[in-house]
């Protein structure tokens, strides 16, 4: 489908830490192969003015989704930690970005970057209508801030050439994919945006 970006768009990067790469606490398989086509979209909203929005994994080193805390996960994101940082090839602009935090509290965590966030906010102010969304990990956070996108009512565009996952279980990936679709996200490559 050909896409022509107008002022009602945003793009929304998931959770592109170091902590989800290879050699990373958790990591996603290729999770760093994401990095340059999402900095192809980085590059093409910002020159365009558009909000690029990143969403990172924020955990205090307790939180509960971490193994001996009641969770399934490697520590990983630990707030202000190494692990924690952005992968440092992930082109961050200067200006008209927000970086969301999630998972900042120890009883709670959050696969959406909607979740606990201030993110529908801010696209609701700048009158955001679109979504555009990548990252990692598919399966996990790309997943659940895509459904979440579509349960307020945003029209999402799935990054198909953007994305990785963590298949935990063979297929997970390509499930949360049809899920996706299923639920309305619309799958979208760099080469469709004209
Ligand atoms: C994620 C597992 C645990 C993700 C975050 O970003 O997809 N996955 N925490
Ligand atoms: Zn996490």
């Amino acid at each position: 489908m050909k896409v022509k970006l107008t002022p009602f768009d945003a793009l929304i990067v998931v959770d592109v830490q170091r902590d989800f790469m290879p050699g990373g606490a958790l990591p996603v398989p290729e999770g760093d192969k994401v990095v340059g086509p999402l900095n192809s979209y980085i590059e093409l909203f910002s020159k365009k003015g558009l909000p690029v929005f990143f969403t990172r994994d924020w955990h205090p080193a307790n939180h509960i989704s971490f193994k001996g805390h009641g969770g399934i996960w490697p520590p990983h994101c630990v707030q202000d930690t190494e692990g924690a940082q952005f992968h440092p090839e992930l082109i961050i602009p200067p200006d008209n970005k927000f970086i969301i935090s999630k998972g900042t509290s120890r009883d709670f965590d959050a696969y959406s970057g909607f979740q606990g966030t201030i993110l529908d906010s801010l696209l609701k102010e700048r009158g955001v209508k679109r979504i555009f969304v990548g990252g990692v990990a598919t399966d996990y956070c790309v997943k659940n801030t895509v459904l979440g996108g579509l349960n307020l009512g945003y029209f999402v565009l799935l990054l198909m050439d953007a994305i990785k996952g963590v298949d935990v279980n063979v297929g997970d990936s390509e499930r949360a994919i049809e899920e996706m679709l299923k639920q309305g996200a619309v799958s979208l490559t760099f080469e469709e945006i004209t």
